[in-house]
């Protein structure tokens, strides 16, 4: 199979919510030397927008999303471990990840909170449907230095803003920084709440936490 071949073929097992497909053509690609992360941005991703965009057209119904998302991180369990192999021993800084409250999507966010780890941060990932207590306390037991808030709905993108209120509230807001993304985030939103960065994907998310700990 050619390069294009395996992503095309990991796009497709998402698309039809394929996940045995998706993990064996994870497997069979990592085999032939193929870059994870070239296998999540161009296959995956890839076959995920497409199910997005069946969805917004009506073709394809809540279960497909479901079952698609369920391909795609059938497939993640495969190439994360991929990403992981060249972690760095020194620890950048702490980083606390979560999606907001009333928000469930979570493969972006744990994308993110695998390149990062990968990348020498330490990550504590407390999942999805975080209040901005959550966030908080979980910033306040980690002594953390960057709180990364994921969002992929119009509707839960504010509790990104109560997040940075939240920290402000608790005297946290000069020390820790805050950096927003998923789907619907964008600069302007970034700069309209206060947020200190905003992450277009999961491999700037890096570079900015590291120009956030001045590095
Ligand atoms: Co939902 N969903 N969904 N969904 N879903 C979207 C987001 C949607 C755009 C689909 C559409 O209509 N085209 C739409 C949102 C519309 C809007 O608000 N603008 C939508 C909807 C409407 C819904 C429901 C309301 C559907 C319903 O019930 N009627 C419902 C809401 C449930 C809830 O959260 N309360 C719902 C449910 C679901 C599932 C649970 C079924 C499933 C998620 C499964 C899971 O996560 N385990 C799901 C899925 C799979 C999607 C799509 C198809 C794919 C999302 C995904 O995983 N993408 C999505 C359409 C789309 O995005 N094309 C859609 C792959 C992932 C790698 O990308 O998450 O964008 P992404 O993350 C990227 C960047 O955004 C960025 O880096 C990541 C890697 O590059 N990033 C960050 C993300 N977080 C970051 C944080 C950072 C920095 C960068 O710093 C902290």
């Amino acid at each position: 199979m050619t390069e294009q071949e395996f992503y095309d073929k990991l796009a497709q097992a998402v698309i039809d919510g394929e996940g045995e497909i998706a993990i064996e053509t994870a497997k069979a690609a990592l085999a032939a030397g193929l870059d994870p992360m070239a296998c999540i941005n161009n296959g995956l991703t890839e076959g995920m927008n497409r199910v997005g965009d069946l969805f917004s057209s009506g073709e394809y119904y809540l279960p497909d999303l479901i079952i698609g998302g369920d391909a795609m991180k059938a497939a993640m369990e495969v190439l994360e471990p991929a990403l992981s192999g060249n972690q760095e021993r020194e620890v950048l800084g702490k980083v606390v990840i979560g999606t907001v409250k009333g928000d469930l999507h979570e493969i972006g966010k744990t994308l993110v909170a695998t390149l990062l780890s990968a990348n020498g941060f330490q990550v504590i990932d407390i999942g999805i449907d975080k209040s901005p207590a959550d966030f908080l306390n979980a910033t306040i037991e980690a002594d953390a230095d960057i709180v990364g808030a994921s969002a992929l709905l119009t509707t839960t993108m504010v509790v990104q803003e109560q997040i940075v209120e939240a920290l402000e509230d608790a005297g946290l807001r000069e020390k820790v920084k805050v950096m927003v993304g998923g789907a619907p985030v964008n600069q302007s939103w970034a700069d309209q709440i206060g947020a200190d960065a905003y992450g277009e994907d999961a491999i700037s998310a890096v570079d900015i936490a590291k120009k956030l700990m001045g590095l």
